[in-house]
Parts: C-alpha cells; structure tokens; sequence
C-alpha cells in the first residue's frame, strides 16, 4: 500500500520518460485500482534517475510528506525541495546534523535546511553516489522521512540501506525499512532494467536509449 502523498509531484517541467517509443506499448501505467489519481509516481522515480529531480514537503489530511518518498538523481545531480504547505526541513541523517546514526555514503556532506515556510525551497548538489536518507526533524516522530538515491551505487555498501538504528523513532523506522526495500530491490535490478518489468518476463529488446531527454515525435 502507498502512504499517500496527495501532491501532483513535479508535474510541471518534468519530462516525459519514455517508457516505449515504440507503439507495441500502450504507453499507460498499471492502474492501482480503487486509487482516484493515478499519480503513481512513486513507482517510476526509483530506477529512472533524473539529472534534476524536485521534492514536495507537504502537510494534508494525508500527515506531513516528502513527495515523492524516494527520488533517484544521476551522478551529480540536483534535488531541489519545495515547500507546499506546512513547515517542514530537509536534514541528512549524519552525527553533525541530525545526532543520529549517519545514514549517507562515506565522504559525502551532509545537508541542513532552515526550517522552510511556504514557497521556500532548498537545494542539494550530490557529488558522491549512494544513498542518503534524510528526515524533517519536527516530523521525524511522524514519520516524515526521504531517501535520495544517486547513480547506481552497490548496495552492498550504502550506510543508508542498514538496518535503522533502535532510537530512531518507530515511525521512521518503519518507513526507512519500506523505501530502503524498494531502493535495494531497484539497485539490484540495476540499470539495465531501467524500463520497469510491468508484466511478464522481458521480451529480449532492451532499448535503452539514454537521452530520454530529446526524443523526436512522429
Ligand atoms: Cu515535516
């Protein structure tokens, strides 16, 4: 089941990803059924890193969210946050920012924001592949955490994928366990399954054209 997160994410200046540019594809995402909005986009962002990728910090009926969850950036790559609603932070799970358990690659820096009001946004560069996983310190109670996952590290070796440390709160545990699952499982499938196996097994044409940027249409 997904958590929710209401927020059209990054609907605007987000680019198509081409899931097939041929046309044997219909071209639409499986349907959660009994969902109302096919958001869905929590299950496209792990796996289809992105140069850019923006984060929504909301506050719904909902609770308070990153939105989406987990975002995927290639090697040296850029989230911005974006405050929708509610006030919320972005801090790395590292000793110097958040005393807790560091949670982010070896040699990477960890990041901080103020504490961020309406239309504020905060953004973070990533030079060091891996995976990072961040919380909002006024909802960590809540469960309000996130995880960014640049390039294609080995999960093998990513701080951010052990087991959460016992006096994080429960909440946040237990999401960290869900997005660690689910980054793990795309880090192991691997770049080469970057198209997704919606259904059935692979057809044997792996198109993996990496300029999802311009593709002409017909
Ligand atoms: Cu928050």
């Amino acid at each position: 089941m997904i958590a929710g997160c209401l927020g059209e994410g990054g609907k605007d200046g987000e680019q198509e990803h081409s899931e097939s540019d041929g046309d044997d594809g219909d071209g639409s995402h499986d349907q959660e059924d009994g969902s109302s909005h096919d958001h869905g986009h929590d299950d496209h962002e792990v796996g289809q890193p992105d140069s850019e990728m923006k984060v929504e910090m909301t506050t719904n009926d909902d609770g308070n969210h990153f939105a989406p969850h987990v975002v995927h950036v290639e090697s040296g790559g850029t989230v911005e946050w974006v405050l929708e609603s509610g006030n919320h932070d972005t801090v790395a799970y590292h000793p110097d920012t958040h005393d807790s358990q560091r949670r982010i690659p070896d040699g990477a820096d960890p990041w901080e924001s103020d504490l961020l009001d309406d239309g504020d946004t905060f953004e973070q560069t990533f030079e060091v592949d891996g995976v990072y996983d961040y919380v909002c310190t006024p909802h960590e109670e809540t469960g309000m955490v996130g995880t960014v996952v640049v390039g294609w590290p080995d999960p093998a070796d990513q701080p951010g994928l052990n087991p959460p440390a016992d006096d994080l709160p429960d909440a946040a545990i237990e999401q960290l366990e869900q997005y660690n699952e689910r980054v793990r499982e795309a880090l192991e499938n691997g770049e080469s399954h970057e198209n997704g196996d919606n259904d059935g097994e692979n057809n044997g044409h792996d198109d993996h054209g990496d300029d999802h940027g311009d593709h002409d249409d017909h």
